[in-house]
């Protein structure tokens, strides 16, 4: 037997077996993966409100008056991950109603738009304007929210509150929520936009003084009373005395005008409403009638008489 002979079944599986071997490759792809997660958004550092003189700790706020808050967001996705913010002012048991500016305005802050609006309009950046990043592949910045709110937003007093909630939302809907800040809304009554003088001209002693109409516009976060006084009419030593005159408002009553102060309308608001248990409603730009009449006395003496008469407001009430 010649023994470096394979058998021939042999030789054939082994012939076999050396085509079946794979090629070599020189070069191939790697598949790589890195899943991020979605990082929620943070609130940080938020100020108490601050008056725009950068006064900090502002616990009762004017009505039109600016004022500032500052906090900061922070999302390490980074600034472009985020949706939005709202910054919601409400009084305090108010926070589901719609926004209104006698109880809830909505400041909002689209990072896609990179700007702030708000609703009511005309509260936003009233003679400062609110920051927005310039960089958004940074992880956190520090926003400067400027507003005011209106005349007739509702006054608080020792058991009742304004809120400042913010609200921030990202790209995957995560969001953070700070209401940590509180203030008050103090009362706020105006007078303005009224024929500051008037004049009777061409009388004698005796005659009877057409009335003379005053419109003054009022504006009022809570109920007023529309006052008058009086003075004398002087001409050197000679005068015509307050008595006089007659003051009424657009119904009546004719009232004997006074140097003190006469009522014309009182507790006076244009429209109703209960938010404040105290506050039975509030007056926004509204123009009130007064009228103003008399007669000469006879005998007086010939001259021009003048003096100053005064309209002004007054409030009977604190908020609760
Ligand atoms: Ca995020
Ligand atoms: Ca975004
Ligand atoms: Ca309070
Ligand atoms: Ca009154």
């Amino acid at each position: 037997m010649n023994k470096t002979a394979f058998p021939k079944e042999i030789m054939a599986i082994c012939i076999a077996a050396l085509l079946t071997l794979p090629n070599i490759a020189v070069a191939d792809d790697i598949e790589v993966a890195a899943e991020i997660g979605s990082i929620p958004p943070e609130i940080l550092n938020v100020s108490k409100l601050r008056d725009n003189g950068d006064t900090e700790n502002i616990s009762a706020l004017d009505p039109e008056v600016e004022y500032l808050i500052k906090f900061t967001v922070r999302d390490n996705n980074s600034l472009a991950d985020l949706d939005t913010i709202l910054v919601r002012v409400y009084e305090s048991t108010q926070s589901d109603q719609p926004v209104n500016k006698r109880r809830v305005y909505n400041f909002t802050y689209n990072e896609t738009a990179n700007a702030w609006t708000a609703s009511p309009s005309g509260y936003l950046n009233p003679s400062h304007t609110s920051t927005v990043p310039d960089n958004k592949s940074q992880v956190s910045f520090s926003f400067d929210l400027y507003f005011k709110l209106a005349g007739i937003a509702v006054p608080t007093g020792s058991t009742t509150n304004w809120i400042v909630s913010i609200l921030v939302t990202d790209e995957d809907e995560s969001t953070d929520l700070n209401d940590s800040t509180t203030f008050d809304v103090n009362e706020y009554r105006a007078l303005n936009s009224y024929t500051a003088s008037f004049t009777w001209s061409g009388k004698n002693p005796g005659d009877i003084l057409e009335n003379r109409t005053i419109n003054p516009t009022i504006t009022a976060n809570l109920q007023v009373d529309i006052n008058t006084n009086g003075s004398d009419l002087t001409y050197g030593a000679y005068s015509i005395p307050v008595s006089s005159f007659h003051v009424y408002n657009s119904t009546g009553p004719l009232r004997t005008l006074s140097s003190s102060t006469l009522t014309v309308y009182d507790n006076y608001a244009e429209a109703s409403d209960s938010i404040n248990p105290n506050i039975t409603g509030y007056t926004d730009a509204v123009e009130k009638t007064l009228k103003y009449d008399g007669a000469i006395p006879n005998p007086q003496h010939s001259g021009t008489y003048d003096g100053t008469w005064t309209i002004s407001l007054a409030d009977i009430i604190n908020p609760a």
